[in-house]
């Protein structure tokens, strides 16, 4: 964090001393007599974008409002949450930063001297709400403002994406936190539905904020539906009508939605289900295609709401059922954007910048690194028969995924359930938002690898085990071991 330069203090002594005995407000600034301005906004989604809203006066309505001075005028901000998010206002070239303001109808107010003249903008510095659209322009009429003016002249590396600057408040908070066990089980399932007539199923999502281990040593603040990443495999029938309820947290400072791939009709339910904390949504769909099929949150930015957690699978199962097998297990890929290197130690925010050039510092499957290696390794015994749904969430890295020392003996291509399966495929592609069925048996003992086969991944964390046990089988496998992997 920057340290404020004596110009800065002199400023805010200025500004404070005349505050506080009462008078002109930015009279020895400039040469011309100053008024006060006053706008008030609130924050809320339109058009699948989060914006500030107008309220009263000329800007009463409009979207991002383009707001105005004159040099020298005292400009005063209310900010309300409007759909209950975490917001904020900042004018950063006036070295104006409002508190964060929470829950909906609550409201914060912003004061400053409007100390130079020229186009200027604000914006909500909660990572990814400005380029979800929170930003407007700031216009002042008069003598333009001087290099001299904003304290930080001598350094032109300012930018409105400094961290400091879009650091939440919650990060002064890491040293005491409870870090939760985000990672989803992958023997998390429920069972088979098989046989019987389409019936109307409930699905309760909740969204959660909670902090949890991403890696040891190393924490970040996951955006889940139900507290783990993947959310909770969903198992429904084709035919049946899903009834969605999608509860927001009290404790969560984000709108969230979810967008079911399942369903037809438009945003898959995002439409429906922006919920605010403490809120609850719901909206009902029928299931007309059996499949595999991704779901996540779809409120803006969406990248960043599937970056931080919230994706999952539901499964559609076809008229009669899946076949039966042995053992079932539910494995997500994911890429997180931290604002520390990939093993930096410690509390991470997520990052903006590096989520927009697609430059992550994790890859995980099941939400964190060792999630399904020390953490929840995935188990059965030789001779059995297992299935693995694996989805993407992403939000931006397909998958070439591959288990080290097996093969496909059957692959659900596109997680496509009606389609005849592939054979013997050693590497399947997975798009993100996309999944895939595959199934083989076990005929060695030992421990077997999931990866992405772009190996680079797996010094970003990405791996799981799957540890066969059972008798040793000379006739398929058999040698002298030197190391590597597997063994
Ligand atoms: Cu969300």
């Amino acid at each position: 964090m920057k340290k404020p330069s004596t110009k800065t203090l002199l400023f805010l002594v200025l500004i404070l001393g005349l505050n506080a005995c009462g008078g002109q407000p930015g009279k020895t600034l400039t040469s011309k007599e100053g008024t006060t301005v006053e706008y008030a906004l609130e924050s809320g989604l339109e058009d699948g974008r989060m914006v500030y809203i107008g309220v009263g006066g000329e800007i009463n309505g409009q979207t991002n409002p383009t707001l105005t001075a004159n040099v020298g005028d005292t400009v005063k901000i209310t900010l309300t949450s409007g759909e209950g998010a975490e917001h904020d206002i900042s004018f950063p070239d006036f070295n104006a930063h409002s508190e964060h303001v929470s829950g909906q109808g609550n409201s914060t107010t912003l004061s400053f001297i409007a100390d130079g003249g020229g186009s200027f903008v604000y914006f909500c510095t909660l990572p990814g709400h400005r380029e979800a659209g929170m930003e407007g322009k700031f216009e002042v009429t008069g003598e333009p403002k001087m290099a001299a003016a904003p304290p930080e002249s001598n350094d032109a590396a300012v930018t409105p994406t400094e961290p400091s600057m879009v650091m939440p408040v919650s990060a002064q908070a890491s040293a005491s936190m409870d870090v939760t066990d985000i990672v989803r089980d992958p023997t998390d399932i429920p069972p088979a539905i098989g046989v019987r007539e389409p019936t109307t199923v409930r699905i309760n999502l909740e969204s959660v904020e909670v902090d949890g281990q991403l890696a040891d040593g190393t924490t970040f603040t996951y955006w889940t539906f139900n507290g783990q990443v993947p959310g909770p495999f969903l198992r429904v029938k084709i035919g049946d009508t899903l009834e969605v309820h999608m509860k927001n947290n009290t404790s969560s400072t984000m709108t969230h939605s979810v967008d079911f791939h399942a369903v037809t009709g438009p945003g898959g339910g995002a439409t429906m289900t922006q919920t605010p904390p403490g809120q609850e949504t719901m909206f009902t769909a029928k299931a007309l295609n059996p499949g595999l099929f991704v779901y996540h949150c779809a409120t803006p930015m969406v990248a960043d709401h599937i970056a931080n957690g919230m994706y999952g699978l539901i499964l559609v199962e076809p008229e009669g059922g899946l076949e039966v097998v042995d053992r079932e297990f539910y494995v997500m890929q994911g890429e997180i954007y931290t604002t520390g290197a990939f093993g930096e130690q410690g509390h991470q925010m997520p990052d903006v910048e590096k989520l927009l050039n697609e430059d992550p510092e994790y890859f995980v499957f099941n939400g964190a690194v060792g999630a399904l290696t020390d953490l929840k390794p995935l188990k059965a015994d030789v001779g059995q028969n297992v299935r693995i749904f694996f989805g993407v969430g992403g939000p931006n890295f397909t998958s070439s995924f591959h288990v080290i020392g097996e093969i496909f003996d059957r692959v659900y291509d596109n997680a496509s359930l009606t389609a005849t399966p592939l054979t013997d495929v050693q590497t399947v592609l997975v798009p993100t938002g996309g999944a895939t069925m595959v199934e083989f048996r076990l005929e060695v003992p030992g421990r077997y690898i999931l990866v992405d086969h772009s190996l680079s991944r797996l010094q970003r964390g990405l791996a799981g085990f799957l540890v066969a046990e059972g008798e040793e089988n000379p006739e398929i496998y058999s040698g002298t071991p030197t190391g590597g992997s597997g063994h």
